[in-house]
C-alpha cells in the first residue's frame, strides 16, 4: 500500500470509528475540523499537510470524504460506526440493489436478513460489480439481489451518500434473494 493509501485508511478510522486515534472529535453532523485533523494526525508520528490531504479526498477511488465549502470541515460520506447525522438524502431506490458478503455469513443473513452490524445502516450497491468487490473484502464472495423496490413500497427509507452508496436500516429475509 502506497503512503496516500495508509493514510487515506487511518483518516477513514477517524471520520468513522475512532476520532480519538487523532485526538479529535467530530460534530453531531460528522465534520471535524480540518486543521485539528491535520495536527491530530502529525502527533501520530504520521506526516500530512493540506495539499496532501486535499489530493487524498480529490484522488479517493470511493470519493469517501467531501469537505465543506471552505475547506475548514471535511467529513467520511458513509460508513460510520459513530453515531453522526450526515444529513443523508432519502431516494428512491432502483428497483433491485445488491449487497456483497462472505459466503460464511449467508447461512445467518437468510435468517436474521441483513442487519447493519457495527455500522450505522446496511450498505447496498447499485451494481453486481460493485458489491462483489465488497464481498471480496470480507472472503469468499457472495451476493444478494436486495427487492429495493418493493420494500420501498412497502415505506421502508432508502438513502444516497454523496458517494452514491445505497443506505437502508436493515433488509428483512423476504426481500433478500441468493445469486447462484
Ligand atoms: C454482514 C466499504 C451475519 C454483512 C464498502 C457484511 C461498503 C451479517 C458484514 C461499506 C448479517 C458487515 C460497508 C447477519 C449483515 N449475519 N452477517 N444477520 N447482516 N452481515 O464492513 O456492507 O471501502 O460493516 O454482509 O464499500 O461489507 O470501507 O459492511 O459482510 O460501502 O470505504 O456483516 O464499507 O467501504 O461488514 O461494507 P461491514 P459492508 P470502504
Amino acid at each position: 500500500m502506497g503512503k496516500l493509501d495508509k493514510l487515506s485508511v487511518f483518516i477513514s478510522l477517524v471520520l468513522r470509528h475512532k476520532p480519538d486515534a487523532a485526538g479529535i472529535t467530530l460534530d453531531e453532523h460528522g465534520w471535524a475540523d480540518v486543521e485539528e485533523l491535520i495536527d491530530g494526525i502529525n502527533n501520530t508520528g504520521r506526516r500530512i499537510d493540506i495539499d496532501v490531504l486535499e489530493e487524498i479526498v480529490r484522488t479517493d477511488n470511493k470519493q469517501r470524504y467531501s469537505f465543506n465549502e471552505d475547506k475548514t470541515l471535511i467529513r467520511a460520506n458513509q460508513g460510520h460506526s459513530v453515531s453522526v447525522d450526515v444529513e443523508l438524502k432519502e431516494k428512491e431506490p432502483p428497483e433491485f440493489l445488491y449487497h456483497g458478503t462472505a459466503d460464511r455469513f449467508l447461512k445467518s443473513i437468510m435468517t436474521e436478513g441483513l442487519k447493519p452490524m457495527s455500522r450505522l445502516y446496511v450498505h447496498l450497491s447499485k451494481d453486481i460489480e460493485t458489491a462483489n468487490k465488497v464481498g471480496k473484502r470480507h472472503g469468499n464472495p457472495a451476493i444478494l439481489k436486495v427487492n429495493s423496490g418493493q420494500m420501498n413500497q412497502d415505506g421502508i427509507k432508502f438513502y444516497l451518500s454523496e458517494n452514491g452508496v445505497w443506505l437502508t436500516s436493515k433488509v428483512d429475509v423476504k426481500y433478500l434473494e441468493e445469486m447462484k
